[in-house]
């Protein structure tokens, strides 16, 4: 019986230094140490052996579990310190590695134009405000006094998506929107995207945008125009700047104007950017036509307005020079990275 527990404890041993893993151990240690292991199987045999061989059976049986729970013991901890060792390993920072540098964000040329914008008409008392690019015919066209037969309705120059309804073509359905619904004094800006179906060039795309303004109250004039516009120019092109008004025509406003800036690159003598002119179109303005107040339900004997529409797009591209509208829908980023 000795000699079988010798062998029993020296295969435990064996089999503890042979195994790899941790289910290797526990399956030693069921086959041995176990309620059904060998180990276990040697005490209740001892019920065969003289009462003095007993306790010494008994006393052997215990040191020999011992020394194959001890072994054990020490086979798990050394397999859960490799293992930890390995997972260390594996998880090294390699703090000589180049850092991840994060790309920060920046505005769009156009949005930089158009804040500056916001907060010189902001400065002067002007609302911001916002309205829908799909709209009806109804406030596109007819509440601003284009008449059925206008060009500018025709499929052509206007996108439709069904009967009645457009891509807006300039802001001022949002401002008609406005005089609905606010009473004068109204004193608002309508940034936005605006659509017309127009052939892709460097000076042309079909989805620009446009800032346009509104005042209606008791007795605004010209003057207030032309008054607001000079303080706009100002802040944009420099104190020295001068505003010219030359007669034109649009159905919304009456009378109507188109607005020249002295050229801020030549002061006025002529250069390349104004073509010779010494003047720089920037704008189209007016008096609200009584018909429009009319159909906001604003009587124009009571109260008189201005409007004016702003081309962001080509404030944009004369202000850093750049020489194809497209580059800002492009979205390149070697572009705009330059900003
Ligand atoms: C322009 C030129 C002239 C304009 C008119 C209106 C409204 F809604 F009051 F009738 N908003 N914007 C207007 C007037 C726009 O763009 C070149």
């Amino acid at each position: 019986m000795k000699q079988q527990l010798e062998q029993i404890k020296t295969a435990a041993l064996e089999a503890i230094a042979a195994a790899e893993n941790s289910a290797d151990c526990e399956n030693v240690r069921v086959k041995y140490l176990g309620k059904k292991g060998e180990l276990t199987a040697i005490l209740k045999m001892m019920g065969g052996l003289s009462p003095e061989e007993r306790p010494i059976m008994g006393q052997l049986v215990n040191t020999a579990k011992a020394e194959v729970d001890e072994a054990l013991g020490a086979k798990v901890a050394e397999m859960s310190a490799k293992a930890e060792e390995l997972k260390l390993k594996e998880e090294t920072i390699d703090i000589t590695m180049p850092a991840k540098v994060n790309k920060t964000g920046k505005l769009h040329p156009l949005n930089t134009v158009l804040n500056d914008m916001i907060d010189i008409f902001q400065s002067m008392g002007f609302d911001v405000v916002d309205g829908p690019e799909v709209e009806t015919d109804h406030y596109n066209f007819e509440c601003l006094n284009v008449p059925a037969d206008h060009p500018a309705r025709d499929m052509q120059d206007t996108f439709y998506l069904a009967e009645n309804i457009l891509l807006r073509t300039q802001t001022s359905a949002a401002q008609i929107r406005t005089m609905e619904t606010r009473k004068p004094p109204i004193r608002v800006i309508c940034p936005g995207r605006v659509f017309r179906a127009d052939e892709v060039d460097a000076t042309h795309s079909p989805v620009f945008h446009q800032i346009e303004g509104l005042v209606v109250d008791k007795g605004v004039t010209m003057c207030d125009l032309k008054g607001v516009l000079e303080q706009f120019a100002h802040e944009i092109y420099g104190p020295d700047t001068k505003v010219k008004f030359r007669p034109s025509f649009f159905p919304f406003t009456e009378p109507s104007v188109e607005v020249d800036v002295s050229c801020s690159e030549c002061g006025g003598k002529g250069c390349r950017v104004c073509k010779g002119a010494g003047w720089i179109e920037i704008l189209g303005a007016g008096m609200v036509h009584p018909n429009v107040l009319r159909a906001c339900g604003i009587d124009p004997e009571e109260y008189s307005g201005f409007a004016f529409g702003i081309g962001l797009d080509r404030l944009t591209t004369t202000r850093y020079k750049i020489s194809d509208i497209r580059l800002l829908f492009e979205n390149d980023k070697r572009f705009l990275d330059q900003f």
